[in-house]
């Protein structure tokens, strides 16, 4: 069986961005892969964090992958800092790759953008990243677009490996949605979803309340025009609603286009609310139910176990290959 592997930092309240860029595949493939589905607490930890609501986030998006449909029976959920082989990794990593390639990091620029001063784990944040993957030989990696550059270092850094100490790693593929993979917010249509951004109404959160839901759909930024139609060049605050309604409902485009032939933005925008409610409140329900139950921590901690297994067995192997000088 082939083999997935995914993350997500607990740096904030998960959006429908992540569940429509990643989470939703995350489910879609855990059938038919090896999958692993991590909670990267140590990239969260690359901007500054407040320790009590690390803890919580942490627990929370947990949480949200198995409410979302993720089943530990099948894939490995776990925290990153729990299975310490992707720290390590992530050191030996960062020795091969150079400052430029991290100088070329858009996200790296972006996030780095204005500030006095920047952490180096910000920096070296693609290397720990492409530990992340290369640590389980991984095949394929679903994300959302603006990951795609980190992944295509990580595939450098692999080839390159592979190059200098011979053939092991698997060169990852990514596993990116065709309408979803670049969700944008809800207040400026240039800009993508974010869970760290400041102002709130530009995100749904996936434990938003269904009014507020309402609320930040009903004020959600759209032209002045008039017709509900998939135009991303000309017309991207309405696009962005219509591919949330498409990954949401499980409708086409074309079908969403052709639903609200004629209509206006008040409609349909109605309806988005109520598609997105319908999706967003049995999860939460779930969530609820589960956060009641405590056995979140149970689920992490056979999750590690398991990952961990491998992920030792695989460190070895790389550090040998390396030319460390094995414990005896
Ligand atoms: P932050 O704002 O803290 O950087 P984020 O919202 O971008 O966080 P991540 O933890 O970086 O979230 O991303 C988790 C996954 O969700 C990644 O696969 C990422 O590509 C995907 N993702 C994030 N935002 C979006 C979006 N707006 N549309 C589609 N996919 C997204
Ligand atoms: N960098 C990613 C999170 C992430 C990840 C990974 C995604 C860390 N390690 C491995 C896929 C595979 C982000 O910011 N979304």
């Amino acid at each position: 069986m082939k083999t997935v592997f995914s993350g997500i930092q607990p740096s904030g309240k998960l959006t429908i961005g992540n569940y429509i860029g990643a989470i939703k595949n995350f489910v879609k493939l855990q059938d038919d892969y090896k999958c692993n589905f991590v909670i990267v607490d140590l990239h969260a930890i690359t901007v500054p964090q407040d320790p009590e609501a690390l803890r919580e986030q942490s627990e929370a998006v947990a949480t949200l992958y198995i409410a979302a449909g993720i089943d530990p029976s099948k894939s490995n959920v776990y925290m990153q800092s729990h299975v310490p082989q992707h720290a390590e990794l992530g050191w030996l990593l960062t020795t091969l790759t150079s400052m430029g390639e991290l100088e070329r990091m858009t996200q790296f620029k972006d996030k780095s953008a204005g500030k006095d001063s920047v952490g180096a784990g910000l920096f070296v944040y693609p290397s720990l990243m492409a530990a992340d993957i290369l640590l389980f030989n991984t095949d394929l990696v679903p994300v959302g677009e603006d990951q795609k550059q980190h992944l295509e270092l990580a595939r450098d850094i692999a080839g390159r490996f592979n190059h200098r100490f011979g053939n092991y790693f698997t060169i990852p593929e990514p596993y990116i949605p065709e309408v979803g993979a670049r969700i944008m917010s809800l207040d400026d249509a240039s800009k993508k979803m974010s869970k760290s951004n400041p102002n709130e109404g530009s995100y749904i959160a996936l434990l938003d309340p269904p009014d507020v839901i309402r609320k930040k759909i009903s004020r959600a930024t759209t032209d002045s025009g008039r017709e509900v139609k998939y135009d991303p060049a000309n017309k991207p605050e309405v696009s962005n609603l219509i591919g949330i309604y498409s990954q949401i409902s499980g409708l086409s485009v074309a079908e969403v286009e052709q639903r609200y032939e004629g209509q206006m933005y008040g409609p349909f925008k109605k309806d988005l609310a109520e598609v997105v409610v319908s999706v967003l409140e049995p999860l939460q329900q779930k969530y609820r139910e589960i956060r009641e139950s405590g056995e979140i921590r149970n689920i992490l901690r056979e999750g590690a176990e398991r990952a961990g297994e491998i992920a030792a067995k695989n460190l070895k192997e790389i550090q040998h290959l390396m030319g460390f000088l094995p414990r005896g």
